[in-house]
Formats: structure tokens, C-alpha cells, sequence
């Protein structure tokens, strides 16, 4: 089509343009065997059944999995109002003002974000949310948002589920107009681990915008205000909602941790108040904020700033129903929390106790508790499909006040301390992280702050060293790559500064910045990268995409290249997905809609000399087979 488009047109046939790009690229006229849809996807199960799936350590059988059951809705009923009607409306600062009017308790549902990057290591697949994303529409139309984007979502989409967050976005979108959608936002890191060029990150904000995003919680991994300007500031021009986080760490209520007192929480929120954010978030990314505390700093933020407060925990502890309590006590104005099946440990405390706790106060939230039950016993069988991906916490536990690991780090530190062969030295790994934490002065631990602490507990874990063995004279250590990053001051300055000493030996005689590093890096220029993403992939790469190729290049190119050979492989039944099927078991695959493929497994054959297997199936009753190349 494109390439027939080109060569038949006047322009291209009178010889007046230039054509040295596809001289000089002759790969760009291979046209590939056509390979239709079906025949793409029978090849991905084929490699699923032979291969398995990666990070899958101990397979399930899919054949054990039920389907869940979607809670049945009226078809033909209208979608109620919700807040996205709102925005749409009353604007941004409007809606901020109608949430301070609310006397109810607001709930964000973090189910589709939060919750399943903090217990199932983010890989939660836009198949299951897809499924729900209707009855989510009308069962959950009195949220004030549900959080489904961003953080490391946009990431594992594309490198483990090998799907489009784009998509994912579009398609909940048109499934769920009604209630607002909010997305986690790493400041200058956008959706990454790195800081990016300002306009990368203008330009990505805009796109979610464009895309679906309504409410932008904004954060910086060390709470410097000055990584959030540029975020906040594009977010308040797309005309969407502003939501700036305090990250909180330590303990206000502890006198002997005097780095972070109440003093320090309230001015960073006058702060971003000022910088124009239109709601304050308190992001306690690990769940350190304790109920007292939490009523503490609540009922100061209220007194102090004029903007709603938006409440973020996790529940690592245990304590965070009773916080969220203390928290609605003290005046806050929206809450996250996550249904129940996918709540409590590491994730967002459970949002239907919640809702049932507070029936009858002032607090009621007023939503359809039978209908959010419904939703929940949906999530019950979905979360058996990701067992795998499971952290092995199995209670609440004190323990974080320790080692104060973030709940969306915890699932992904463990798999990460097993895959460097420490898991036998599990407890060490915490406990280091906490020594390294003072090591580096007590700094804000957040994406991707977090992932620096952790990446030097292992680093130290992993030889045998103890921080002060850091400072030993002639020591010379190869430390990582993002520990030396972090010194540099390549994710902005922490508060009150890098501990002098160590940066010296860390950075080996290399000077740190302390500038925004965004004012170092060169704007991206965006049409260039875009050719060189096409060259890469060998398709035309449009705005969305090219997004996905500015936050990771090589993840977005292995993805692509993925989708190429395997086609959308996001519309496969999760427990098919990762666990394949057994001789004589049959599955159906919605293409498109109307598009239907009905798959069986007749046989798997004998891996031949050069390595391959053949892979007998049925596909929608005549006989297909593929070979496949067994890796192992
Ligand atoms: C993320 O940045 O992904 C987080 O969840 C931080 O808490
Ligand atoms: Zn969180």
C-alpha cells in the first residue's frame, strides 16, 4: 500500500524528488513473505508451548485457570455521569474546586496501576483489563479517578507483555468515558529511569494528554521541586489536571528522625501549591506514614494550602486501612486504594472495607458498594492467572518502617536480588538497603531514586562488602552505573545534599552538576529520531510510538520487531499467553471484533537435528502446523 502509493505518484514518476534514502537502504524493497494474522499468532503459542514464557520460572498449567467471570451489566443502560464529565465541564481548576465542596471521602481505584505493579510485578495485560473496563464504567461511575497508566506500566507493557500502552490507554478510553484517568508521572524521568531533554518531556505529556490522560500526579525522586517545573508546567498547558506529590519518607512522629519533620512536608506543599498544581498528593510510596502521623500532616496541609490533598499509601504495613481513617478524620479530601482482591501487603489498602467503614459517617464515599464487590470477585480469578509473578509476602509487616523499600519496588527487588543468585540472602538484601539508605544521608527513596539504593544493596550484597568498606584506602570499586549516575546529580539534588565524602570516591575525580540535568541535555529533534526509530523497525512510526521509542529505545525496537513477527498478541487469553496449551486443549482468540479464531493443540513433534520442533494445531478446524526453534 505505502510503498505502491510512492511509486505511483507523479512526483516519484517524474524523477523530481529525492529518493537516495531508499538507494541507499535497499532493505526497504524486500518485501517480507506476507504472513497473514492467524498464522502469526499460532507461531507466538508454538514458541509459548516450546519455549514457555520469560520471568516465568514455574509455569502454570492454563488448563487449571477458570475464566473470570465479568460482572453483568445492562447493555443497552447509558454510562453514568462521573468526573471525567466534570473536567469536561468545569475545567481543571473547576473540578478542584468542586472536589473541596465534596464532604463524602473521594476514591481513586489503583487496581489497574498500582496495585498490580506492587503485588504482581506490573504485569497485569491489557486483556484483563479490557474485559472489565465496561462494567468498571458503570459499577465504578462515582470514583473520582482510577489510575491505570504510567509508572512502570509503560514500560513492562512493552518489554514483557510485548504490548502498546498507547493501545492499552485508547482502548480504555472509549471503554470508560465517564470517570477521570489518572497516570503516575516521574517528573523529568516521565515514564523512565533517566532524565530526559525538557522537550522530550513537554512532548510526552502533551501526547498523554491527547491520549487520555486527565490527572498527572507528578513526582521527583528526591522531592526537588525544581525536577517537577517542567511536568507540571506542561501538564497545566495540556489543560488537564495538576496533581504535585509530596514523597514521604522517614517518620514526622519519631523525634530521632530529624531530617523530614512536619516543617519540611509542609513548605515543599506550599511549594507546588505556587508552581500552580491544582491538587497536593502525599505520595507515601512505601507505606511509611503512620495513622497518627497521618492525621498530623493531614489536618497541616489542610490548614496551610488552599488545594484538595489527595492521600497515596501502600499497605505494606498493615496499618494503612487505619490510616486512610485517620487520614478522611483529618479532613483529607480523596484517597487511593485499590479492590479488594488486589489490595493489602504491598499494594493500596482495600478499597471495599473502606467503603463499608465508612457507611452511614460523614465520610460515606456514596459509591455502588455491590458493584465494586462484583468488580473485585472479577480481580479474585484474574490474579490467579499472574501467580508466578507473586512476591511471597504473605502478612503485613512492621518491617518496612526498616527497611522503608517501596511497595511497587518490593515485587520487583525480590525477582531482582533471585536473579542475581541472593535470594538465600534474602534478609541481608533488605537490611542492606536500609544501610544504604544512611549511607547515602537518608535520601527520598522513589522511582528512580529507589532503584539506585537497591542497585548498590546488591551491588555490595552481591560481593561480599559492607558500606564501609566503601571508604577503605585503595578500594577502587566498579560501582553501578546508576549509583554513579545518581552522584552526578543526573536525577536532580537531594535534600541537603550528597554526602561530600563518598561522592568524591564515587564519582572518581569526575565533577557533579548540581543545574537541572534537563538544562544539560540537548532538545531532542524529534523528526530525526523518528527516521532513525523507521530505520530500526521498518515501518512508519507515528507520534505515540515515537514516545515509546524516546523513553526506551531498545525496548520500544524489541517490541516492535516482536509485533512484526507475532502480530497484537495483547487480544491472546492471558493464561494462554503465558502457559500455552496441552495437546487436545482449545482456546478462542478475538482478532478483531467479529474476528474469531478457535486454536486446539493436536501435537507437539520431536525436536529435529537442527534444533526445531514442529507444532501441530487446529485453527478454526483444518490442520496448521509451525516450526519452532526449541532454545532449550
Ligand atoms: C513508580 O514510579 O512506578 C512508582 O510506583 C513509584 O512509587
Ligand atoms: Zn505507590
Amino acid at each position: 500500500g505505502f510503498l505502491e502509493n510512492v511509486i505511483t505518484h507523479p512526483v516519484f514518476l517524474a524523477g523530481e524528488c529525492n529518493t537516495s534514502f531508499i538507494d541507499q537502504h535497499p532493505e526497504l524493497l524486500v518485501i517480507p513473505e506476507k504472513k497473514d494474522r492467524a498464522n502469526k499468532v499460532l507461531n507466538f503459542l508454538g514458541d509459548v508451548i516450546v519455549n514457555g514464557s520469560a520471568g516465568v520460572a514455574k509455569p502454570l498449567r492454563s488448563a487449571d485457570l477458570i475464566e473470570a467471570a465479568v460482572p453483568q451489566i445492562d447493555l443497552f443502560a447509558q454510562k453514568p455521569k462521573g468526573t471525567k464529565d466534570i473536567l469536561r465541564e468545569k475545567g481543571a481548576e473547576g473540578l478542584a474546586k468542586w472536589v473541596l465542596e465534596q464532604k463524602k471521602l473521594l476514591l481513586t481505584d489503583t487496581t489497574m496501576r498500582d496495585a498490580h505493579q506492587s503485588l504482581l510485578a506490573t504485569r497485569v495485560r491489557t486483556y484483563d483489563l479490557l474485559k472489565v473496563a465496561d462494567a468498571t464504567s458503570h459499577l465504578a461511575s462515582d470514583l473520582f479517578s482510577l489510575e491505570l497508566w504510567g509508572g512502570a506500566t509503560f514500560d513492562v507493557s512493552m518489554r514483557f507483555l510485548k504490548e502498546d500502552p498507547w493501545q492499552r490507554l485508547h482502548a480504555l478510553t472509549e471503554a470508560i468515558p465517564n470517570v477521570l484517568f489518572q497516570m503516575l508521572l516521574r517528573g523529568s524521568n516521565a515514564v523512565g529511569y533517566t532524565n530526559y531533554p525538557d522537550n522530550v518531556v513537554q512532548r510526552f505529556v502533551a501526547q498523554a494528554a491527547e491520549s487520555g490522560v486527565d490527572v498527572f500526579r507528578v513526582f521527583d525522586s528526591l522531592n526537588w521541586t525544581r525536577g517537577m517545573q517542567v511536568a507540571m508546567e506542561a501538564v497545566q498547558k495540556s489543560g488537564k489536571i495538576c496533581e504535585a506529590a509530596i514523597c514521604y519518607t522517614g517518620d514526622i512522629s519519631d523525634p530521632t528522625r530529624t531530617k523530614y519533620p512536619l516543617s519540611y512536608y509542609v513548605s515543599m506543599a506550599k511549594e507546588l501549591e505556587k508552581m500552580g498544581a491544582h491538587i497536593l498528593a502525599i505520595k507515601d510510596m512505601a507505606g511509611l506514614l503512620k495513622p497518627y502521623a497521618g492525621y498530623q500532616l493531614v489536618k497541616a496541609l489542610k490548614e496551610e494550602i488552599g488545594i484538595p490533598v489527595h492521600l497515596h499509601t501502600h499497605d505494606t504495613s498493615g496499618n494503612g486501612g487505619a490510616l486512610l481513617l485517620m487520614a478522611a478524620q483529618a479532613g483529607v479530601d480523596i484517597v487511593d486504594a485499590a479492590l479488594s482482591s488486589i489490595s493489602g501487603l504491598t499494594s493500596q489498602p482495600n478499597l471495599n472495607a473502606l467503603v463499608a467503614t465508612l457507611k452511614g459517617t460523614e465520610f460515606d464515599p456514596q459509591v455502588n458498594e455491590r458493584g465494586l464487590q462484583q468488580l473485585a470477585n472479577y480481580w479474585e480469578t484474574v490474579r490467579d492467572y499472574y501467580a508466578p509473578f507473586e512476591s511471597g509476602l504473605k502478612s503485613g509487616t512492621a518491617e518496612v518502617y526498616h527497611h522503608e523499600i517501596p511497595g511497587g519496588q518490593y515485587s520487583n527487588y525480590k525477582p531482582q536480588v533471585a536473579g542475581l543468585g541472593l535470594i538465600e540472602r534474602w534478609e541481608e538484601c533488605k537490611e542492606m538497603y536500609h544501610k544504604v539508605n544512611l549511607l547515602f544521608g537518608d535520601v527520598v527513596k522513589v522511582t528512580p531514586s529507589s532503584k539506585v539504593v537497591g542497585d548498590m544493596a546488591m551491588f555490595l550484597v552481591k560481593n561480599n562488602l559492607e558500606p564501609e568498606d566503601v571508604f577503605a584506602p585503595g578500594a577502587d570499586l566498579a560501582f553501578p552505573e546508576s549509583v554513579v549516575g545518581f552522584f552526578k546529580g543526573m536525577i536532580g539534588q537531594p535534600y541537603q545534599g550528597f554526602p561530600q565524602e563518598l561522592q568524591k570516591i564515587i564519582l572518581k575525580g569526575q565533577e557533579p552538576i548540581t543545574c537541572r540535568p534537563g538544562e544539560l541535555l540537548e532538545p531532542a529533534d524529534f523528526e530525526k529520531e523518528r527516521a532513525a526509530a523507521e530505520t530500526k523497525v521498518g515501518h512508519p512510526v507515528n507520534d505515540e510510538e515515537l514516545m515509546s521509542y524516546m523513553m526506551y529505545p531498545n525496548v520500544y525496537v524489541e517490541y516492535a520487531k516482536h509485533r512484526q513477527e507475532f502480530s497484537d498478541v495483547s487480544v491472546i487469553p492471558t493464561p494462554i499467553f503465558f502457559y500455552g496449551l496441552e495437546p487436545g486443549q482449545e482456546t478462542s482468540i478475538e482478532l478483531q471484533p467479529g474476528k474469531t479464531l478457535i486454536v486446539k493443540l493436536n501435537a507437539i513433534g520431536k525436536t529435529q537435528p537442527d534444533g526445531t520442533k514442529k507444532i501441530y494445531f487446529e485453527l478454526n478446524g483444518n490442520a496448521r502446523s509451525v516450526t519452532v526453534r526449541d532454545q532449550s
